[in-house]
């Protein structure tokens, strides 16, 4: 058992003394900590933002290319530590480990993006009614970013928040989950021996205590979040008594793939398996409903089943397991929670989860039933966030859609059809900020921009679309004439009126 991290803030480029306030567990084996943390407290957390704060001119004013070329380096040291990065994560958050690979290439693509990004155009050049003038429109960053992030993807999504934010001149104070604060730790050293100035990036550890901090310092400029919808619409509560502040929240989803009467199921088998279990449906974009017309349902579910049961959920260090543990044992009690419900419910249930215990951990099988699209069931509207599926029959297009809609998140989802004209009406008619063709409804890519709508998001999305949130855009204009002349034919004689 590798020897157990010490845990330490990052304030104004120093690294704090350790304190062990609480310990972050390995989910695969409970008795395991990977390491032991600092509750920060809201004094210390001023204190990031402070530094963040004083950090800010001086890295605003450095040329965009300057700023990009510090993420040349991080990527190669990420490139250089990809193995030991996702060995960490898999032990930290007990995704298995080839999935953790996944995750550290998806960080640095977004790293990869934001040097190339570096020496791309930025703003546009706009008409004016008069010759002689020349209108831009231009970005500056909003200052001081708080980064609240998850403990499902702990590497690639801070990146994908405070890479955008640190090119465009923000600074930032990053507090990654409680569950995955080494991850977290190991990505601010990357940063720290890249070379990015004191004060830049800063690091606090803790729970919601130290979120709320963050989100109640009235010196943070902007707060981008992924995590649950509770949390989220408290900080959009909290932040809308700031004038100068921003939210971008991305907040979960109760996904839908919907299988059409005339897909090619090669295809649907492995979307619906990949987009219900994989990371043991703990991705915010997992489905749990998969719709599926009923004139072809009774086909589908021999196959899906046939499939689930090759499955394996275990070690996430056995190359043949196919999920590992869910992160804790609130996770646990949730997930079995829900499979009560659905047992309550269903109209069949096929597989009946089960917990199991290669040793003490938070192992739970994989729940699939099937029942009836109701406005009441819980299972059917709330977020599991655990391997719990519905497979739920649809008599046409338009009832499909109904069931689609019919829950309070819009984050992904997939349609599976051979049908160009099918794939356009759900493609129109669906609430959703990331839709699927004959995909599953995860693995989305750094380069797109990623967020929902409804309970899901505000609109604000994560990836490449953030520098909507984290610059704010201005009209910059210039008169090359040798007198004023006014637009919109006002006269500009100051001679008389
Ligand atoms: C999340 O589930 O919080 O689209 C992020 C995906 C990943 C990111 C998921 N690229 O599945």
């Amino acid at each position: 058992m590798p020897s157990p991290i010490f845990g330490r803030n990052f304030i104004a480029g120093a690294w704090l003394p350790h304190a062990a306030d609480f310990a972050s567990l390995n989910p695969a084996k409970l008795a395991e900590a990977v390491g032991h943390f600092p509750a920060t407290s809201t004094d210390a957390v001023g204190q990031a933002v402070a530094a963040a704060r004083q950090a800010f001119p001086a890295w605003r004013r450095l040329s965009r290319i300057h700023r990009a070329e510090c993420f040349h380096r991080l990527g190669y040291l990420i490139e250089r530590h990809t193995d030991a990065l996702a060995t960490l994560m898999a032990r930290e958050c007990g995704k298995i480990l080839n999935e953790c690979r996944a995750e550290v290439v998806e960080g640095l693509h977004m790293v990869q993006y934001v040097f190339g990004t570096g020496r791309m155009p930025v703003g546009d050049v706009i008409p004016s009614e008069i010759a002689e003038k020349d209108a831009f429109v231009r970005r500056k960053p909003r200052g001081v970013v708080g980064v609240i992030t998850p403990w499902n993807f702990p590497f690639a999504v801070p990146l994908w928040m405070l890479g955008p934010s640190l090119l465009e001149g923000n600074t930032a104070v990053f507090k990654p989950s409680e569950e995955t604060p080494a991850i977290g730790q190991r990505l601010v050293e990357l940063f720290a021996e890249a070379g990015f100035p004191a004060g830049t990036i800063n690091l606090v550890h803790g729970a919601g205590t130290v979120g709320e901090a963050i989100v109640q310092n009235p010196d943070v400029n902007a707060i981008l979040f992924t995590g649950s919808s509770a949390v989220g619409q408290r900080i959009q509560q909290i932040s809308a008594g700031f004038t100068d502040r921003i939210v971008a929240a991305e907040m979960g989803g109760k996904n839908a793939v919907i299988v059409c009467e005339d897909a090619d199921l090669r295809l649907a088998i492995p979307a619906a398996v990949l987009s219900a279990f994989k990371t043991t449906g703990q991705r915010c974009v997992s489905a749990s409903r998969i719709l599926v017309h009923k004139a072809i349902a009774a086909k589908f579910i021999q196959s899906f089943i046939d499939t689930v049961h090759r499955i394996q959920f275990g070690d996430p260090f056995d190359p043949a397991s196919f999920a590992g543990p869910l992160i804790n044992r609130k996770a646990v009690e949730k997930t079995l929670m829900y499979n009560g419900l659905a047992k309550d419910e269903a109209l069949d249930m096929i597989y009946e989860s089960r917990e199991f215990a290669p040793q003490p951990g938070c192992f739970v099988s994989p729940c699939v039933y099937a029942i009836h699209d109701n406005p009441n069931s819980r299972c059917l509207k709330e977020e599991v966030f655990g391997p719990h599926v519905a497979i739920v029959p649809f008599d046409d297009d338009e009832h499909a859609v109904d069931i689609a809609n019919s829950t309070d998140y819009g984050l992904s989802m997939a349609v599976i059809t051979e049908s160009y004209r099918k794939m356009r009406f759900f493609r129109e008619e669906c609430d959703y900020g990331l839709g699927y063709a004959n995909l599953p409804c995860i693995g989305a890519e750094v380069h797109l921009p990623f967020g929902g709508v409804k309970k899901s998001g505000n609109g604000h999305p994560s990836a490449a679309g953030l520098v909507e949130t984290i610059t704010h855009k201005y009209a910059w204009t210039v008169n090359h004439g040798t007198g004023i002349v006014m637009a919109q034919g006002m006269s500009s004689s100051v001679d008389s009126n």
